[in-house]
């Protein structure tokens, strides 16, 4: 990650890890910031122990490779932070997240955590969710065809995700993705939520609302502002 993005990431990453503490219970997010984060997980604590769980394989995969080890998740799991990236961060911290096809496993352990903390480069900072990013909806793939027709008749642009070998992008859950672009901005992601979410054969939706618990945006010269959900 060299570029002017790249170097944001990582600066919003380290400040992201300066919360860690030795011991802690982890949720580890999937995406490149969420793997800067691991990385300097990595740096900052060479032998550190954690309780680690992860949103994603390819974030588990790197973590080991890293020395750090995750387990499967438990039923009475409890996270203190889970270090995050995100697509799009409101004001509000209200977020758009699975351009890296996670957000159910995100969304999960987000739950689980005391703390979300979402790192992000300032390309990412929008007044209304659907401004920049697509909303991604996990379906079971039996549906895809189904709510595909349907959103579209909703007024959503529909694009069908598929993967770098042109076959349909399979989720960790072995589900697929469309990937949905509402005709304007949200004015109230929590209803476009609920009612995404309502339709039969939809797994998961990447609006989350009233999760994160403060935002970091890290910028290429180094500086870092920190956002809280407004009172
Ligand atoms: C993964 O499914 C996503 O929610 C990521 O957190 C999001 O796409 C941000 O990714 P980057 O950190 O790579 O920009």
């Amino acid at each position: 990650m060299e570029d002017d993005e790249g170097r944001a990431k990582q600066v919003a990453a380290r400040r992201g890890v300066e919360r860690v503490r030795e011991g802690m219970r982890l949720a580890l997010g999937t995406g490149s910031t969420a793997a800067a984060a691991v990385r300097a997980i990595h740096e900052r604590f060479p032998n550190g122990s954690f309780d680690c769980v992860s949103s994603s394989r390819a974030t588990e995969d790197l973590a080991r490779t890293l020395g750090i080890s995750v387990r499967p998740l438990k039923s009475d799991d409890r996270f203190d932070l889970m270090l995050d990236g995100a697509d799009e961060v409101t004001p509000n911290l209200d977020l758009t997240k699975g351009g890296g096809g996670a957000l159910l496993r995100e969304k999960l352990l987000a739950r689980l955590s005391h703390e979300v903390v979402i790192m992000v480069d300032p390309s990412k900072l929008v007044d209304r969710l659907g401004t920049k990013a697509p909303i991604p909806v996990e379906t079971v793939p039996f549906a895809r065809t189904v709510l595909a027709h349907r959103f579209e008749h909703d007024g959503y642009r529909v694009r069908h995700r598929l993967g770098p070998d042109g076959r349909p992008y399979l989720t960790d859950n072995g589900n697929e993705i469309l990937d949905l672009t509402p005709p304007r901005p949200l004015d109230d992601p929590a209803a476009t939520l609920a009612t995404l979410s309502g339709a039969t054969g939809v797994v998961e939706v990447g609006l989350f609302v009233g999760l994160a618990t403060l935002a970091i945006v890290g910028y290429p010269d180094g500086r870092v502002e920190e956002r809280t959900r407004p009172a």
